[in-house]
């Protein structure tokens, strides 16, 4: 039974909004809701976050250290490319993450496929839609159980 959190960054609460070609049809509420069912039935509990603001999701990954997160999965939206501060809290707690985009940032424009955060990461899902989280939740899972034993 473990902690985990879903960190989403700036935009991610329009998912199902606008840009469906990019990022599908679910609402971010109802992919949390999922994420969390799907939680509970491995054993974890879920935590969601969202913030389009850097330093909320600074303090929020400085948080997770001290409230017994023990993963994350994170999608850091337009910040990806951009965010050292974002980066240097990951580095800083040192808690394992898998890095999670909606979208496949190696086909489209050329400045989305730098990331600030592959490199710190367990592992990295792009392209396969909202699906991606619960994928990424399936990998935490088998992630946390085999470094647990
Ligand atoms: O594909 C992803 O998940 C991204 O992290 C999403 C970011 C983008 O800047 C990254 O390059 C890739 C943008 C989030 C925008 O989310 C929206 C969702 C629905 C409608 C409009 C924007």
């Amino acid at each position: 039974m473990a902690s985990i959190l879903v960190l989403n960054g700036p935009n991610l609460n329009l998912l199902g909004e606008r840009e469906p070609e990019h990022y599908g049809h679910d609402s971010l509420p109802e992919l949390e809701k999922r994420l969390q069912s799907q939680a509970k039935a491995l054993g974890h509990t879920l935590g969601a976050f969202q913030s389009n603001h850097e330093g909320a999701l600074v303090d929020r990954v400085q948080q997770a250290r001290r409230d017994g997160t023990a993963f994350l999965l994170l999608n850091p939206g337009g910040y990806t490319h951009s965010s050292v501060a974002l980066r240097d809290a990951l580095a800083a707690v040192k808690l394992p993450f898998i890095e999670v985009h909606v979208s496949n940032i190696h086909a489209r424009e050329a400045f989305r496929r730098q990331s600030y955060f592959s490199d710190l990461a367990v592992g990295t899902i792009a392209g396969l839609g909202t699906q991606g989280y619960e994928l990424a939740l399936l990998a935490a899972d088998r992630w946390l159980y085999s470094h647990s034993h």
